[in-house]
């Protein structure tokens, strides 16, 4: 637990330097007035927070009862609490409901979804777990999940490259029924760059899903690298309405000075963030709790 939160703060020292920075040169030397004010304002823009959290901040931050001459570590604290209050509707637990679980993987191309589906295979240990490689544009991709799979001790579904996705889905997901898995995970390919294939594909997949589990899959989770800043509100906008998204999983934390991004990236979805990735590890996922993220982003 300690553990954890200190890699998260070390993994947001770039974002907290740069938000807790700027507030310590903010009111260090002057008081809370509508100037200091705008340079919060713009501080917090420059983290990546995003508009709309930005101004709900700002506008709690005036009608607040702070002391004018209140010092930067208690204004780290206000922040800290506001941005804990609006991330905390995110904060929910991943829980499995139904046998078996199938959990589709989206997102773009090196959003970490290959090596999120390694990791969460590691967290549900002891579950009969089955791997289907849906990402067939790249061999390098299949060969990749197989490491995972091997590292896991999980069964591997996959097919040739160039093989068609949905077609594997449906066998995939047939075996796994067969075979009475607990969860089953699919990775998928991310080509954003053509929308239109890329949506007819996860759509296609969705429906053949729906025809071996009319209920499934229970979990549609998008994987986004904070690292590419607000590219990544746009992909979580972009895939919660092609992919039926529910859920998020924020990779690359660690060591990025964007960080703030995940709290733009739920305030335009308003969907859950199941997890984050702080490294590349089988253990470097960690469940999201708003109160450390938000401690951790302010450098608190
Ligand atoms: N530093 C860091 N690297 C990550 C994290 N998650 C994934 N990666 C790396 O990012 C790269 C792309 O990940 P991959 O799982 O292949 O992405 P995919 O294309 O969406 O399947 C790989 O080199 C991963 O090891 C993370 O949380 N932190
Ligand atoms: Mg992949």
């Amino acid at each position: 637990m300690t553990n954890w939160f200190n890699k998260l703060t070390s993994g947001l020292k770039k974002t907290s330097d740069k938000l807790g920075g700027g507030i310590s040169d903010i009111f260090t030397k002057r008081r809370l007035d509508a100037s200091s004010l705008d340079d919060l304002e713009e501080i917090l823009l420059e983290a990546d927070l995003g508009y709309q959290a930005t101004s709900e901040i700002i506008k709690n931050f005036s009608s607040r009862k702070i002391a004018r001459d209140a010092s930067s570590e208690e204004i780290k604290r206000a922040l800290k609490d506001d941005i804990a209050a609006i991330l905390s509707p995110c904060e929910q637990k991943f829980e499995l409901s139904s046998k078996p679980h199938v959990i589709l993987m989206v997102g773009v191309n090196g959003a970490g979804k290959t090596t999120t589906i390694g990791k969460l295979a590691h967290k549900f240990k002891g579950k009969k777990i089955s791997l289907i490689a849906g990402d067939t544009f790249r061999a390098a991709a299949v060969e990749q999940l197989k490491i995972w799979g091997e590292r896991n001790q999980v069964r591997i579904y996959s097919a040739a490259q160039g093989a068609d996705a949905a077609g594997l889905c449906f066998d995939g997901l047939t075996e796994a029924v067969k075979q009475g898995d607990d969860i089953v995970f699919i990775d998928t390919a991310g080509r954003l760059q053509n929308k239109t294939n890329l949506t007819d594909e996860l759509k296609k997949i969705i429906r053949v899903i729906k025809k071996v589990i009319p209920e499934a899959p229970q979990h549609t989770l998008l994987c986004l690298d904070a690292t590419t800043g607000q590219n990544a509100v746009d992909q979580a906008k972009t895939f919660k309405e092609i992919a039926s998204v529910n859920g998020l999983i924020i990779n690359k934390l660690d060591g990025t000075a964007k960080g703030g991004v995940l709290v733009a990236v739920t305030e335009a979805t308003e969907l859950p963030v199941y997890y984050i990735g702080l490294g590349e590890g089988i253990d470097d996922l960690k469940e999201f709790s708003a109160q450390e993220f938000a401690a951790s982003l302010v450098g608190l």
